[in-house]
């Protein structure tokens, strides 16, 4: 059994998240968490929310609360949300924490130790009509690079590049709009990546397996014009992990605080020490996942992201670990998405276009989200969510093929046989065929889910409970019944078992239903099936199971269009 460290990436907490972030990060690596879980391995599945910023400080002063309470309350309504997801995070952290305050401010004093920080003073931009200044986020102008003209100060969404603020052409306030900007000079510090450049690029190219969308962002922003620049970890705001060299003041440096993509990614590390603060794993407890001298050596670390946030994880943060010579766990593999769209355009939380967390689980539960999101999930492309691809998957894969199969064997078995499992004769030939096509089916479906194959592995369990349809439709036990009882009866023998073995395969994509179904079925081995025919003999006659309430309700046309109307304007 192997050790497993998983990490998604970090949602801001300035508000709900929609299904495009929740599949660009914690869904996809919650799939992967469980899967790891179920085959026995030991699972350290870590996320966070991302804190600081200007977008934590304007979005408290929109609803007037201090930025602390706000950063709580958020907290708060986002690990519910989580929960109501399903998302098995062993801890959900928060990015302000005090141990990511002291580890941060420790990575900043061990870089400054090495010589790999440098102060500068900058110019930068101040807005007379807002009277502050305008860190990053909160400058748009044209990209330099691509010419895109809504690129903000940090990042130009349209080619990924990472700006700062002045690289801007043309620059306006985000906030007011206006273009009565002026440079003023601020001291700054600087994490000189450059000098990690080879450093960096060879531990890139080690990493032969990466995705290509990974490692061809990685490259590029490596490689690009004069290679790897040095980048701004300090910014002039309130809020945030104030600037320190481990303990010690810096000098020049008071009242200026770290900059939010800075510490968001040590978070990772600091969240595991929350979760031995919560649990008094005490500090060995998190050391053994984080450093590889003392035990991480054969931890196997796995990040997931959307592909905006592939060059922080794959250039800036890692220049911080390798910057600090301290024997940091490196991620091992990155598995990075695309992004999700919604009817024709882009989810979008400014113009509250597409559905949000919250509303989603208004409507229906996790699983129906869970299912179609993961099956869907924007792997080699962007894909695009909309309602009658919703309807339609739900209704046929969830309705139809699962849930139908379960209501069929359950209500006929106890109609004819009652509430236990029947006996009858031992499996024949037609059920020797059913492991044997099942069997290769589920090698593909590991083999995917090892591999992240995210698709690939929804399509491999939808085809499992094809398979179970297609023999009891072949099968035919209510024919079957009024001649031959007992073979009927070991017909639905199997069909019980196929529920219970659905369960088990399920529960990484649908957590709840899967619960449901072992519940009914009385079901209390669940363990990861090894060979199908031990596997599909587990419930044995005289075994006594409950018929499940409807497991998937279809969703109507009525609903649909209603849905559809609710969300396509604007949240609230
Ligand atoms: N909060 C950006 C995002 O959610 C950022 C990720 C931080 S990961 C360390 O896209
Ligand atoms: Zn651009």
């Amino acid at each position: 059994m192997a050790r497993h460290l998983i990490t998604s990436a970090l949602p801001y907490i300035n508000g709900i998240k929609h299904l495009g972030n929740l599949v660009g990060s914690q869904l996809p690596a919650d799939l992967y968490a469980r899967y790891l879980r179920a085959r026995g391995h030991e699972v350290m599945f870590i996320c966070a929310t991302d804190e600081h910023g200007t977008p934590a400080e304007l979005a408290a002063a929109r609803t007037g609360e201090a930025v602390a309470d706000y950063c709580a309350r958020m907290h708060g309504e986002q690990s519910a949300l989580a929960a109501g997801f399903g998302l098995s995070f062993d801890h959900y952290g928060r990015s302000s924490s005090d141990r990511n305050r002291a580890l941060t401010q420790h990575f900043a004093g061990r870089l400054a130790e090495r010589g790999y920080i440098r102060e500068v003073i900058e110019k930068q931009v101040y807005s007379h009509a807002d009277k502050r200044f305008l860190p990053d986020r909160y400058i748009e102008g044209t990209c330099p690079n691509c010419g895109y003209d809504k690129a903000r100060g940090d990042q130009c969404e349209n080619c990924t590049k990472q700006l700062d603020p002045t690289d801007l052409i043309n620059p306006r306030s985000a906030i007011s709009g206006s273009t009565d900007l002026e440079v003023r000079e601020t001291k700054h510090l600087y994490l000189r990546q450059s000098a990690l450049k080879s450093e960096i690029a060879a531990w890139i190219d080690s990493k032969t397996d990466w995705p290509i969308l990974t490692t061809s962002i990685a490259k590029k922003w490596l490689n690009d014009g004069d290679g790897l620049q040095d980048r701004g970890i300090t910014r002039d705001l309130d809020w945030g992990v104030p600037v320190k060299r481990g303990d010690q003041d810096w000098p020049g440096m008071e009242g200026k605080v770290f900059y939010v993509w800075f510490d968001a990614p040590i978070e990772y590390i600091a969240a595991t020490a929350e979760w031995a603060d919560a649990t008094g794993a005490g500090e060995e407890g998190w050391r053994r996942w984080w450093r590889l001298d003392e035990g991480a050596e054969d931890v196997t670390y796995t990040q997931f992201m959307g592909k905006d946030n592939v060059p922080f994880h794959t250039l800036s943060f890692p220049a911080t670990l390798i910057g600090s010579g301290e024997p940091w766990k490196m991620v091992d593999y990155i598995k990075s998405f695309n992004y999700l769209t919604y009817d024709g355009g882009q989810f979008s939380t400014s113009q509250g276009r597409g559905v949000f967390m919250d509303q989603a689980l208004e409507i229906l539960p996790a699983d129906y989200w869970r299912w179609w999101l993961l099956s869907h999930a924007p792997e080699s492309g962007d894909s695009e969510f909309t309602w009658e691809n919703f309807q339609q998957s739900v209704n046929k894969d969830l309705a139809d093929v699962l849930g139908n199969f379960v209501s069929r064997v359950t209500k006929f078995c106890r109609s004819k046989f009652g509430e236990t499992v029947p006996e009858g004769p031992a499996y024949g030939a037609d059920e020797a065929a059913l492991i044997a096509a099942l069997t290769a089916r589920l090698a593909a479906y590991d083999a995917n889910m090892q591999a992240m194959e995210v698709r690939k592995s929804a399509s491999e369990l939808r085809a499992i409970w094809v398979l179970g349809n297609e023999y009891l439709q072949s099968a035919a036990p209510w024919t079957v019944f009024r001649t031959d009882p007992g073979k009927a009866a070991m017909q639905i023998r199997m069909g019980l078992n196929l529920i219970r073995l659905y369960a088990i395969l399920s529960a990484p994509f649908i957590p709840f239903a899967s619960a449901r179904l072992l519940e009914a079925m009385g079901a209390t081995d669940a363990a990861w099936p090894g060979d199908l025919t031990e596997a599909l003999s587990a419930l044995r006659p005289g075994h006594a199971f409950t018929v499940p309430d409807l497991l998937f309700a279809k969703i109507s046309d009525e609903d649909r269009e209603a849905w559809a109307e609710r969300f396509k304007g604007v949240r609230r």
